[in-house]
Protein backbone atom coordinates (compact mmCIF):
# COMPACT_ATOMS: atom_id res chain seq x y z
CA UNK A 1 0.00 0.00 0.00
CA UNK A 2 1.47 3.54 -0.88
CA UNK A 3 1.34 5.80 1.93
CA UNK A 4 0.85 9.51 2.21
CA UNK A 5 3.79 11.52 3.97
CA UNK A 6 0.61 12.55 6.78
CA UNK A 7 -0.45 8.61 6.73
CA UNK A 8 3.43 7.85 7.39
CA UNK A 9 3.35 10.46 10.17
CA UNK A 10 0.06 9.84 11.95
CA UNK A 11 1.42 6.62 12.77
CA UNK A 12 3.86 8.08 15.04
CA UNK A 13 1.67 10.29 16.50
CA UNK A 14 0.76 9.13 20.16
CA UNK A 15 -2.47 10.00 21.16
CA UNK A 16 -2.94 11.47 25.00
CA UNK A 17 -4.41 9.88 27.69
CA UNK A 18 -6.40 11.21 30.37
CA UNK A 19 -3.83 11.59 33.39
CA UNK A 20 -5.38 8.52 35.17
CA UNK A 21 -5.30 6.22 32.80
CA UNK A 22 -1.48 7.00 31.78
CA UNK A 23 0.27 5.43 34.60
CA UNK A 24 0.30 1.57 33.51
CA UNK A 25 -2.51 -0.67 33.58
CA UNK A 26 -1.47 -1.82 37.19
CA UNK A 27 -2.40 1.86 38.47
CA UNK A 28 -5.78 2.16 37.28
CA UNK A 29 -8.26 1.29 40.14
CA UNK A 30 -11.63 1.93 40.06
CA UNK A 31 -13.92 4.18 42.59
CA UNK A 32 -17.60 3.75 42.30
CA UNK A 33 -19.91 6.57 42.78
CA UNK A 34 -23.42 6.51 42.80
CA UNK A 35 -26.77 4.61 41.90
CA UNK A 36 -28.13 5.73 38.71
CA UNK A 37 -31.58 6.01 38.04
CA UNK A 38 -32.67 6.65 33.79
CA UNK A 39 -33.40 10.21 32.77
CA UNK A 40 -37.62 9.18 32.50
CA UNK A 41 -40.10 6.67 33.17
CA UNK A 42 -37.57 5.00 35.88
CA UNK A 43 -39.96 2.22 36.19
CA UNK A 44 -40.62 1.51 32.89
CA UNK A 45 -37.10 1.19 32.19
CA UNK A 46 -36.54 -1.06 35.83
CA UNK A 47 -38.75 -3.37 34.40
CA UNK A 48 -37.33 -3.95 30.97
CA UNK A 49 -33.62 -4.20 32.48
CA UNK A 50 -34.00 -5.78 35.55
CA UNK A 51 -30.52 -6.91 35.28
CA UNK A 52 -28.60 -3.72 34.47
CA UNK A 53 -30.43 -0.82 36.10
CA UNK A 54 -29.55 1.19 38.47
CA UNK A 55 -26.06 0.66 38.63
CA UNK A 56 -23.27 2.81 39.68
CA UNK A 57 -21.58 5.77 38.03
CA UNK A 58 -17.53 4.70 38.01
CA UNK A 59 -14.45 6.67 37.64
CA UNK A 60 -10.87 5.17 37.06
CA UNK A 61 -7.97 7.11 39.36
CA UNK A 62 -4.27 6.04 40.19
CA UNK A 63 -4.44 3.21 42.87
CA UNK A 64 -3.62 -0.65 43.14
CA UNK A 65 -5.42 -2.44 40.03
CA UNK A 66 -7.66 -5.05 41.65
CA UNK A 67 -9.25 -6.18 38.46
CA UNK A 68 -9.88 -9.84 37.91
CA UNK A 69 -6.30 -11.20 36.34
CA UNK A 70 -8.50 -13.24 34.02
CA UNK A 71 -7.96 -13.76 29.98
CA UNK A 72 -10.20 -11.68 27.99
CA UNK A 73 -11.32 -12.24 24.55
CA UNK A 74 -12.71 -9.01 23.42
CA UNK A 75 -15.06 -9.05 20.48
CA UNK A 76 -15.50 -5.02 18.49
CA UNK A 77 -17.89 -3.89 15.99
CA UNK A 78 -18.35 -0.43 14.05
CA UNK A 79 -21.98 0.09 13.83
CA UNK A 80 -23.72 2.91 11.25
CA UNK A 81 -22.08 6.03 9.57
CA UNK A 82 -18.67 6.22 9.53
CA UNK A 83 -16.66 9.04 11.87
CA UNK A 84 -13.22 9.93 12.25
CA UNK A 85 -11.64 8.48 15.15
CA UNK A 86 -13.12 4.71 14.73
CA UNK A 87 -9.82 3.43 13.98
CA UNK A 88 -8.57 4.38 17.47
CA UNK A 89 -11.14 3.58 19.33
CA UNK A 90 -10.03 0.01 18.54
CA UNK A 91 -6.49 0.86 18.38
CA UNK A 92 -7.02 1.85 22.32
CA UNK A 93 -8.79 -1.04 23.08
CA UNK A 94 -6.06 -3.24 21.41
CA UNK A 95 -3.60 -1.39 23.05
CA UNK A 96 -5.08 -1.82 26.75
CA UNK A 97 -6.13 -5.18 26.37
CA UNK A 98 -2.64 -6.37 25.15
CA UNK A 99 -1.00 -4.69 27.97
CA UNK A 100 -2.79 -6.24 30.67
CA UNK A 101 -2.20 -9.30 29.42
CA UNK A 102 -0.27 -10.84 26.09
CA UNK A 103 -2.53 -13.68 25.92
CA UNK A 104 -5.61 -11.57 25.63
CA UNK A 105 -6.89 -11.28 21.98
CA UNK A 106 -9.19 -8.73 20.49
CA UNK A 107 -11.80 -10.38 17.69
CA UNK A 108 -12.93 -7.37 14.79
CA UNK A 109 -16.02 -8.99 13.73
CA UNK A 110 -16.56 -7.40 10.29
CA UNK A 111 -19.10 -4.80 8.44
CA UNK A 112 -21.12 -3.96 11.31
CA UNK A 113 -23.55 -5.89 13.55
CA UNK A 114 -23.98 -8.62 11.28
CA UNK A 115 -20.55 -9.46 11.48
CA UNK A 116 -21.57 -11.07 15.14
CA UNK A 117 -24.20 -13.13 13.82
CA UNK A 118 -22.41 -14.50 10.56
CA UNK A 119 -19.23 -14.77 12.45
CA UNK A 120 -17.42 -13.03 10.30
CA UNK A 121 -14.23 -11.87 12.01
CA UNK A 122 -10.62 -10.96 11.96
CA UNK A 123 -8.09 -11.65 15.33
CA UNK A 124 -6.44 -8.37 15.19
CA UNK A 125 -2.31 -8.65 15.53
CA UNK A 126 0.35 -5.82 16.11
CA UNK A 127 1.24 -5.68 12.54
CA UNK A 128 -2.47 -5.45 11.25
CA UNK A 129 -3.67 -2.76 14.10
CA UNK A 130 -0.61 -0.40 12.87
CA UNK A 131 -1.70 0.43 9.41
CA UNK A 132 -4.64 1.97 10.71
CA UNK A 133 -3.26 4.07 13.80
CA UNK A 134 -4.78 8.02 13.89
CA UNK A 135 -5.62 7.14 10.39
CA UNK A 136 -10.11 7.81 9.32
CA UNK A 137 -12.36 5.62 8.25
CA UNK A 138 -14.07 2.25 9.26
CA UNK A 139 -11.70 0.09 6.94
CA UNK A 140 -9.90 -1.59 9.67
CA UNK A 141 -13.14 -3.85 10.15
CA UNK A 142 -15.94 -2.35 7.94
CA UNK A 143 -19.07 -1.19 9.33
CA UNK A 144 -23.41 -1.68 8.65
CA UNK A 145 -26.78 -0.59 9.18
CA UNK A 146 -28.08 -4.13 10.58
CA UNK A 147 -29.81 -3.67 13.89
CA UNK A 148 -29.01 -6.08 16.56
CA UNK A 149 -32.42 -6.05 18.47
CA UNK A 150 -34.18 -9.24 18.19
CA UNK A 151 -34.05 -12.02 20.92
CA UNK A 152 -33.06 -14.46 17.95
CA UNK A 153 -30.40 -12.69 17.29
CA UNK A 154 -29.01 -11.79 20.65
CA UNK A 155 -29.26 -15.88 20.56
CA UNK A 156 -27.02 -16.08 18.23
CA UNK A 157 -24.45 -13.59 18.78
CA UNK A 158 -24.36 -15.83 22.12
CA UNK A 159 -23.82 -18.68 20.67
CA UNK A 160 -20.82 -16.46 18.57
CA UNK A 161 -19.29 -15.73 21.56
CA UNK A 162 -19.54 -19.21 23.29
CA UNK A 163 -17.69 -20.85 20.59
CA UNK A 164 -14.84 -18.18 20.74
CA UNK A 165 -14.87 -18.09 24.75
CA UNK A 166 -15.44 -14.20 23.83
CA UNK A 167 -15.95 -12.38 27.73
CA UNK A 168 -17.07 -9.03 26.31
CA UNK A 169 -18.38 -7.26 23.26
CA UNK A 170 -17.45 -3.56 22.41
CA UNK A 171 -20.07 -2.09 19.87
CA UNK A 172 -19.02 1.40 18.59
CA UNK A 173 -22.28 3.25 17.50
CA UNK A 174 -24.92 6.05 17.59
CA UNK A 175 -28.12 6.32 19.90
CA UNK A 176 -29.37 3.49 17.97
CA UNK A 177 -26.28 0.97 18.42
CA UNK A 178 -25.60 1.69 22.21
CA UNK A 179 -29.91 1.54 22.78
CA UNK A 180 -28.91 -2.51 21.52
CA UNK A 181 -25.94 -2.61 23.34
CA UNK A 182 -27.88 -2.01 26.54
CA UNK A 183 -30.72 -4.61 25.44
CA UNK A 184 -28.23 -7.01 24.46
CA UNK A 185 -26.23 -6.38 27.54
CA UNK A 186 -29.26 -7.49 29.64
CA UNK A 187 -29.98 -10.45 27.98
CA UNK A 188 -26.52 -11.67 28.45
CA UNK A 189 -26.88 -11.24 31.94
CA UNK A 190 -30.72 -12.77 32.10
CA UNK A 191 -28.78 -16.14 30.49
CA UNK A 192 -26.02 -15.58 32.61
CA UNK A 193 -23.54 -15.77 29.63
CA UNK A 194 -20.95 -13.87 31.35
CA UNK A 195 -20.39 -11.67 28.70
CA UNK A 196 -20.43 -8.05 29.11
CA UNK A 197 -21.39 -5.45 26.56
CA UNK A 198 -19.66 -1.59 26.56
CA UNK A 199 -20.79 0.66 23.94
CA UNK A 200 -18.74 3.80 22.59
CA UNK A 201 -20.26 6.96 21.33
CA UNK A 202 -19.69 7.95 18.18
CA UNK A 203 -21.64 9.67 15.36
CA UNK A 204 -20.61 12.56 13.23
CA UNK A 205 -23.75 13.99 13.89
CA UNK A 206 -23.19 15.33 17.75
CA UNK A 207 -26.57 13.75 18.75
CA UNK A 208 -25.23 11.61 21.38
CA UNK A 209 -24.65 13.33 24.20
CA UNK A 210 -26.16 14.02 27.27
CA UNK A 211 -25.36 15.26 30.98
CA UNK A 212 -22.81 12.26 31.10
CA UNK A 213 -21.42 12.61 27.22
CA UNK A 214 -20.16 15.52 25.98
CA UNK A 215 -19.59 14.84 22.76
CA UNK A 216 -20.01 12.01 20.27
CA UNK A 217 -16.39 11.50 18.46
CA UNK A 218 -16.29 12.61 14.69
CA UNK A 219 -18.14 15.26 15.11
CA UNK A 220 -15.18 17.34 15.76
CA UNK A 221 -12.99 16.54 12.80
CA UNK A 222 -16.32 16.44 10.40
CA UNK A 223 -17.24 19.67 11.28
CA UNK A 224 -13.75 21.26 10.92
CA UNK A 225 -13.55 19.68 7.90
CA UNK A 226 -16.77 21.36 6.05
CA UNK A 227 -16.22 24.23 8.37
CA UNK A 228 -12.69 24.36 6.34
CA UNK A 229 -14.66 23.81 2.98
CA UNK A 230 -17.59 26.82 3.87
CA UNK A 231 -14.76 29.13 4.83
CA UNK A 232 -12.51 28.51 1.70
CA UNK A 233 -16.42 28.99 -0.12
CA UNK A 234 -16.74 32.30 1.56
CA UNK A 235 -13.55 33.37 1.06
CA UNK A 236 -13.96 32.63 -3.01
CA UNK A 237 -17.29 34.15 -2.94
CA UNK A 238 -15.79 37.32 -1.44
CA UNK A 239 -13.52 37.57 -4.11
CA UNK A 240 -15.45 36.57 -7.31
CA UNK A 241 -18.90 39.10 -5.57
CA UNK A 242 -21.06 37.08 -7.99
CA UNK A 243 -22.70 34.15 -6.27
CA UNK A 244 -24.78 32.86 -3.15
CA UNK A 245 -23.79 29.54 -2.24
CA UNK A 246 -26.33 27.11 -0.43
CA UNK A 247 -24.49 24.72 1.57
CA UNK A 248 -25.97 21.53 2.83
CA UNK A 249 -24.86 19.93 5.59
CA UNK A 250 -25.19 16.40 7.02
CA UNK A 251 -26.50 15.66 10.37
CA UNK A 252 -30.12 13.44 9.65
CA UNK A 253 -32.04 15.77 11.62
CA UNK A 254 -30.50 16.98 14.66
CA UNK A 255 -28.77 20.42 13.53
CA UNK A 256 -25.43 20.11 15.41
CA UNK A 257 -23.02 19.75 12.64
CA UNK A 258 -24.94 23.01 10.87
CA UNK A 259 -24.89 24.94 13.80
CA UNK A 260 -21.34 24.32 14.62
CA UNK A 261 -19.96 25.31 10.97
CA UNK A 262 -21.80 28.55 11.68
CA UNK A 263 -20.19 28.75 14.80
CA UNK A 264 -16.60 28.53 13.03
CA UNK A 265 -17.41 30.55 10.04
CA UNK A 266 -20.24 33.04 10.20
CA UNK A 267 -22.12 32.60 6.91
CA UNK A 268 -25.14 34.60 6.11
CA UNK A 269 -27.64 32.61 6.84
CA UNK A 270 -27.81 29.18 8.81
CA UNK A 271 -30.93 27.78 9.12
CA UNK A 272 -31.47 25.29 12.22
CA UNK A 273 -34.25 22.54 12.05
CA UNK A 274 -34.68 22.46 15.93
CA UNK A 275 -35.65 26.67 15.36
CA UNK A 276 -37.96 25.94 12.34
CA UNK A 277 -40.19 23.32 14.32
CA UNK A 278 -40.78 25.45 17.31
CA UNK A 279 -41.41 28.65 15.15
CA UNK A 280 -43.51 26.19 13.21
CA UNK A 281 -41.66 27.80 10.01
CA UNK A 282 -43.17 27.44 6.29
CA UNK A 283 -41.41 27.15 3.62
CA UNK A 284 -42.92 30.72 2.71
CA UNK A 285 -40.97 32.13 5.47
CA UNK A 286 -38.13 30.44 5.71
CA UNK A 287 -37.55 31.72 2.15
CA UNK A 288 -38.47 35.24 2.56
CA UNK A 289 -36.09 35.36 5.66
CA UNK A 290 -32.95 34.42 3.20
CA UNK A 291 -34.44 36.55 0.44
CA UNK A 292 -34.40 39.34 3.16
CA UNK A 293 -30.41 38.88 3.54
CA UNK A 294 -29.86 38.50 -0.25
CA UNK A 295 -31.76 41.65 -0.58
CA UNK A 296 -30.17 43.83 1.77
CA UNK A 297 -26.61 42.70 0.66
CA UNK A 298 -27.56 43.33 -2.36
CA UNK A 299 -28.58 46.61 -1.75
CA UNK A 300 -24.82 47.27 -0.01
CA UNK A 301 -23.57 46.03 -3.10
CA UNK A 302 -22.77 42.51 -2.24
CA UNK A 303 -24.54 40.03 -4.42
CA UNK A 304 -22.74 37.09 -3.06
CA UNK A 305 -23.69 35.49 0.36
CA UNK A 306 -23.46 31.80 1.70
CA UNK A 307 -26.07 29.99 3.59
CA UNK A 308 -25.92 26.75 5.45
CA UNK A 309 -28.74 24.87 5.27
CA UNK A 310 -28.98 21.31 7.55
CA UNK A 311 -29.77 18.17 6.14
CA UNK A 312 -32.79 17.29 7.99
CA UNK A 313 -34.54 20.65 7.42
CA UNK A 314 -37.53 20.01 5.52
CA UNK A 315 -39.05 17.06 7.80
CA UNK A 316 -39.10 20.25 10.54
CA UNK A 317 -41.33 22.11 8.73
CA UNK A 318 -44.96 20.86 9.88
CA UNK A 319 -46.58 21.73 5.99
CA UNK A 320 -44.18 19.68 4.55
CA UNK A 321 -44.02 16.82 7.08
CA UNK A 322 -48.17 17.07 6.40
CA UNK A 323 -47.47 16.47 2.72
CA UNK A 324 -44.81 13.75 3.08
CA UNK A 325 -47.13 12.31 5.25
CA UNK A 326 -50.07 12.49 2.65
CA UNK A 327 -48.12 11.44 -0.52
CA UNK A 328 -46.50 8.31 1.37
CA UNK A 329 -50.86 7.38 1.91
CA UNK A 330 -51.70 8.34 -1.89
CA UNK A 331 -49.26 5.70 -2.99
CA UNK A 332 -50.02 3.09 -0.48
CA UNK A 333 -50.49 -0.02 -1.71
CA UNK A 334 -51.41 -0.81 -4.75
CA UNK A 335 -51.93 2.97 -6.02
CA UNK A 336 -48.30 3.26 -6.74
CA UNK A 337 -48.98 1.16 -9.49
CA UNK A 338 -51.98 3.03 -10.78
CA UNK A 339 -49.62 6.17 -10.72
CA UNK A 340 -46.46 4.15 -12.10
CA UNK A 341 -48.86 3.24 -15.20
CA UNK A 342 -49.42 7.24 -16.40
CA UNK A 343 -47.70 8.01 -19.19
CA UNK A 344 -46.72 11.66 -18.79
CA UNK A 345 -45.77 14.08 -15.85
CA UNK A 346 -49.06 16.23 -16.63
CA UNK A 347 -50.85 13.13 -16.24
CA UNK A 348 -49.30 11.96 -12.63
CA UNK A 349 -49.72 16.00 -11.81
CA UNK A 350 -53.50 15.42 -12.08
CA UNK A 351 -53.13 12.68 -9.75
CA UNK A 352 -51.43 14.08 -7.27
CA UNK A 353 -54.08 17.08 -7.62
CA UNK A 354 -57.14 15.01 -7.02
CA UNK A 355 -55.13 13.39 -3.64
CA UNK A 356 -54.19 15.84 -2.20
CA UNK A 357 -55.46 18.37 0.44
CA UNK A 358 -56.06 21.55 -0.95
CA UNK A 359 -53.17 22.72 1.92
CA UNK A 360 -50.84 19.82 1.11
CA UNK A 361 -51.03 21.25 -2.65
CA UNK A 362 -50.65 24.36 -2.14
CA UNK A 363 -47.31 23.13 -0.86
CA UNK A 364 -46.47 20.97 -4.05
CA UNK A 365 -47.20 23.79 -6.03
CA UNK A 366 -44.62 26.30 -4.95
CA UNK A 367 -41.53 23.50 -4.94
CA UNK A 368 -39.66 23.17 -7.76
CA UNK A 369 -40.77 20.70 -10.06
CA UNK A 370 -37.44 18.72 -10.31
CA UNK A 371 -37.90 18.30 -6.06
CA UNK A 372 -41.67 17.37 -6.90
CA UNK A 373 -40.98 14.55 -9.09
CA UNK A 374 -38.35 12.87 -6.47
CA UNK A 375 -41.01 13.37 -4.17
CA UNK A 376 -43.24 10.83 -5.84
CA UNK A 377 -40.34 8.89 -7.99
CA UNK A 378 -37.14 8.23 -5.22
CA UNK A 379 -39.11 5.62 -2.73
CA UNK A 380 -37.75 4.07 -0.24
CA UNK A 381 -38.69 -0.14 -0.28
CA UNK A 382 -41.75 0.49 1.75
CA UNK A 383 -42.97 3.00 -0.93
CA UNK A 384 -41.95 5.68 1.47
CA UNK A 385 -40.53 9.30 0.53
CA UNK A 386 -36.89 9.54 0.41
CA UNK A 387 -36.67 12.46 2.52
CA UNK A 388 -33.40 12.45 2.89
CA UNK A 389 -32.46 12.41 -0.55
CA UNK A 390 -34.33 15.59 -1.23
CA UNK A 391 -31.92 18.28 -2.32
CA UNK A 392 -33.10 20.72 0.03
CA UNK A 393 -30.03 23.35 -1.05
CA UNK A 394 -31.41 23.19 -4.16
CA UNK A 395 -34.96 23.76 -3.15
CA UNK A 396 -34.05 26.57 -1.08
CA UNK A 397 -32.69 28.91 -3.77
CA UNK A 398 -35.51 27.99 -5.93
CA UNK A 399 -37.58 29.45 -3.93
CA UNK A 400 -35.48 32.47 -2.72
CA UNK A 401 -35.40 33.37 -6.76
CA UNK A 402 -39.23 33.22 -6.57
CA UNK A 403 -39.08 35.51 -3.99
CA UNK A 404 -36.75 37.61 -5.39
CA UNK A 405 -38.41 38.00 -9.06
CA UNK A 406 -41.80 39.06 -6.67
CA UNK A 407 -39.54 41.46 -5.42
CA UNK A 408 -38.09 42.34 -8.76
CA UNK A 409 -41.81 43.06 -10.00
CA UNK A 410 -42.18 45.28 -6.68
CA UNK A 411 -39.75 47.29 -7.13
CA UNK A 412 -38.01 45.91 -3.57
CA UNK A 413 -35.22 44.44 -5.00
CA UNK A 414 -32.83 45.50 -7.99
CA UNK A 415 -29.65 43.31 -7.79
CA UNK A 416 -28.83 39.87 -8.72
CA UNK A 417 -29.06 36.31 -7.31
CA UNK A 418 -26.96 33.47 -9.18
CA UNK A 419 -27.14 30.08 -6.70
CA UNK A 420 -24.22 27.29 -6.88
CA UNK A 421 -24.71 24.27 -4.61
CA UNK A 422 -22.54 21.72 -2.56
CA UNK A 423 -23.58 19.21 -0.09
CA UNK A 424 -20.70 18.46 2.58
CA UNK A 425 -21.13 14.78 4.46
CA UNK A 426 -18.98 11.85 3.09
CA UNK A 427 -16.13 14.73 3.12
CA UNK A 428 -15.91 14.69 6.30
CA UNK A 429 -16.89 11.49 7.57
CA UNK A 430 -13.60 9.50 6.99
CA UNK A 431 -10.87 12.51 7.46
CA UNK A 432 -7.66 11.99 9.21
CA UNK A 433 -9.08 12.44 13.19
CA UNK A 434 -8.23 16.11 14.60
CA UNK A 435 -5.94 15.70 16.83
CA UNK A 436 -8.98 16.37 19.73
CA UNK A 437 -11.25 12.65 17.83
CA UNK A 438 -7.70 10.69 18.04
CA UNK A 439 -6.82 11.51 21.66
CA UNK A 440 -10.33 11.16 22.84
CA UNK A 441 -11.17 7.97 20.54
CA UNK A 442 -8.31 6.36 21.59
CA UNK A 443 -9.38 7.46 25.57
CA UNK A 444 -12.46 5.83 24.51
CA UNK A 445 -11.09 2.16 23.43
CA UNK A 446 -8.82 2.18 26.40
CA UNK A 447 -11.22 3.33 28.89
CA UNK A 448 -13.85 0.53 27.30
CA UNK A 449 -11.53 -2.14 28.14
CA UNK A 450 -10.54 -1.05 31.61
CA UNK A 451 -14.44 -1.29 32.22
CA UNK A 452 -14.20 -5.08 30.83
CA UNK A 453 -11.22 -5.94 33.15
CA UNK A 454 -13.42 -4.74 35.91
CA UNK A 455 -16.48 -6.58 35.29
CA UNK A 456 -18.62 -3.58 33.94
CA UNK A 457 -21.78 -4.54 32.02
CA UNK A 458 -24.40 -2.62 29.75
CA UNK A 459 -21.78 0.95 30.09
CA UNK A 460 -21.07 3.52 27.73
CA UNK A 461 -17.12 4.72 28.04
CA UNK A 462 -17.21 7.61 29.10
CA UNK A 463 -14.49 10.82 28.88
CA UNK A 464 -15.36 13.48 30.14
CA UNK A 465 -14.15 17.32 30.88
CA UNK A 466 -13.53 17.60 27.29
CA UNK A 467 -12.97 21.12 26.79
CA UNK A 468 -10.12 20.96 28.83
CA UNK A 469 -6.37 19.87 28.27
CA UNK A 470 -6.63 15.80 28.02
CA UNK A 471 -4.67 15.70 30.77
CA UNK A 472 -7.53 16.74 32.99
CA UNK A 473 -10.06 14.52 31.16
CA UNK A 474 -11.88 12.32 33.14
CA UNK A 475 -12.27 8.54 32.33
CA UNK A 476 -14.79 6.27 33.39
CA UNK A 477 -18.28 4.54 32.68
CA UNK A 478 -22.41 5.41 32.54
CA UNK A 479 -24.84 2.50 32.45
CA UNK A 480 -26.74 3.00 29.65
CA UNK A 481 -29.75 2.51 30.88
CA UNK A 482 -29.12 5.94 32.85
CA UNK A 483 -29.35 8.00 29.57
CA UNK A 484 -33.28 6.00 28.33
CA UNK A 485 -36.49 6.98 28.21
CA UNK A 486 -39.49 5.78 26.75
CA UNK A 487 -40.17 6.66 22.99
CA UNK A 488 -42.99 5.87 20.34
CA UNK A 489 -41.20 4.45 17.68
CA UNK A 490 -42.78 2.47 14.50
CA UNK A 491 -46.28 2.43 16.83
CA UNK A 492 -44.55 0.92 20.05
CA UNK A 493 -43.01 2.19 23.18
CA UNK A 494 -39.38 1.18 22.90
CA UNK A 495 -36.61 2.13 25.43
CA UNK A 496 -34.25 4.27 23.95
CA UNK A 497 -31.38 6.52 24.22
CA UNK A 498 -32.84 10.21 24.26
CA UNK A 499 -31.68 11.46 21.02
CA UNK A 500 -30.51 15.37 21.95
CA UNK A 501 -31.05 17.92 19.28
CA UNK A 502 -30.03 21.78 19.35
CA UNK A 503 -31.56 23.17 22.49
CA UNK A 504 -32.64 26.62 21.77
CA UNK A 505 -32.60 27.89 25.43
CA UNK A 506 -28.31 26.26 25.07
CA UNK A 507 -24.99 28.81 24.55
CA UNK A 508 -24.14 27.85 21.62
CA UNK A 509 -27.30 28.88 19.94
CA UNK A 510 -28.03 31.59 21.92
CA UNK A 511 -24.69 32.88 20.77
CA UNK A 512 -25.65 32.36 17.56
CA UNK A 513 -28.38 33.86 17.50
CA UNK A 514 -27.43 36.97 19.40
CA UNK A 515 -25.04 37.71 16.07
CA UNK A 516 -26.70 36.02 12.94
CA UNK A 517 -28.48 39.45 12.59
CA UNK A 518 -25.03 41.02 11.84
CA UNK A 519 -24.16 37.89 9.93
CA UNK A 520 -26.81 37.96 7.79
CA UNK A 521 -25.91 41.88 6.30
CA UNK A 522 -21.84 42.42 6.85
CA UNK A 523 -19.62 40.23 5.13
CA UNK A 524 -18.01 38.92 8.84
CA UNK A 525 -16.89 35.22 7.75
CA UNK A 526 -14.35 33.45 9.07
CA UNK A 527 -12.11 31.11 7.28
CA UNK A 528 -10.62 28.15 9.70
CA UNK A 529 -8.14 26.29 7.24
CA UNK A 530 -7.51 22.76 6.75
CA UNK A 531 -7.39 20.92 10.21
CA UNK A 532 -3.67 21.26 11.71
CA UNK A 533 -2.01 18.17 13.12
CA UNK A 534 1.44 19.33 14.35
CA UNK A 535 2.28 22.85 15.09
CA UNK A 536 0.85 24.73 18.88
CA UNK A 537 -1.75 23.53 20.81
CA UNK A 538 -3.80 26.76 20.66
CA UNK A 539 -4.08 25.69 16.92
CA UNK A 540 -4.10 21.55 16.78
CA UNK A 541 -5.53 20.81 20.19
CA UNK A 542 -8.68 23.07 19.27
CA UNK A 543 -12.48 21.44 20.52
CA UNK A 544 -15.22 22.71 18.95
CA UNK A 545 -16.91 25.89 19.36
CA UNK A 546 -19.77 23.94 20.53
CA UNK A 547 -18.46 22.32 23.24
CA UNK A 548 -16.10 25.49 24.28
CA UNK A 549 -19.53 27.19 24.51
CA UNK A 550 -21.62 24.20 26.52
CA UNK A 551 -18.32 23.98 28.74
CA UNK A 552 -17.71 28.02 29.54
P1 LIG B 1 -24.68 7.56 12.16
O1 LIG B 1 -25.83 8.16 12.90
O2 LIG B 1 -24.80 6.10 11.97
O3 LIG B 1 -23.37 7.95 12.76
O4 LIG B 1 -24.67 8.16 10.67
C1 LIG B 1 -24.87 9.51 10.48
C2 LIG B 1 -24.84 9.92 9.04
O5 LIG B 1 -23.54 10.27 8.65
C3 LIG B 1 -25.83 11.05 8.80
O6 LIG B 1 -25.26 12.30 9.00
C4 LIG B 1 -26.30 10.79 7.39
O7 LIG B 1 -27.61 11.24 7.24
C5 LIG B 1 -26.24 9.31 7.28
O8 LIG B 1 -25.26 8.88 8.17
C6 LIG B 1 -25.92 8.81 5.90
O9 LIG B 1 -25.96 7.43 5.90
P2 LIG B 1 -25.32 6.48 4.82
O10 LIG B 1 -23.89 6.32 5.16
O11 LIG B 1 -26.04 5.19 5.03
O12 LIG B 1 -25.51 7.11 3.49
Amino acid sequence: MKLSPLQKARYEYTPKLPQMLRNGISEISVSEGKDTKSVADCEKIQALFPNTYGKKEITFQKGQNTSEAKKQIVGVILSGGQAPGGHNVICGLYDALKSTNPENELFGFKNGPSGLIDDDFIVFTDEYIDQYRNTGGFDIIGSGRTKLETNEQFAIVAEVCKKHGITAVVIIGGDDSNTNAAVLAEYFAAHNTGVQVIGCPKTIDGDLKNEDIECSFGFDTATKTYSELIGNIQRDANSAKKYWHFIKVMGRSASHVALECALETQPNICLISEEVAAKKMSLSQIADYIADSVEKRSNNGMNFGVAIIPEGVVEFVPEFSVLIAEINELLAGKKADEFNALPSWADKYTFIEKGLTKESMDVFKILPQTIQQQLFLDRDPHGNVQVSLIESEKLFSALVADKLAERKKNGTFNGKFSALHHFFGYEGRCAFPSNFDADYCYSLGYNAFMLIQYGYNGYLSKISNLSKPATEWVAGGMPITKMMNIERRHGEDKPVIKKALVELDGKPFKFFEANRDTWAVETAYVYPGAIQYYGPSDVCDLTTRTLALEKE
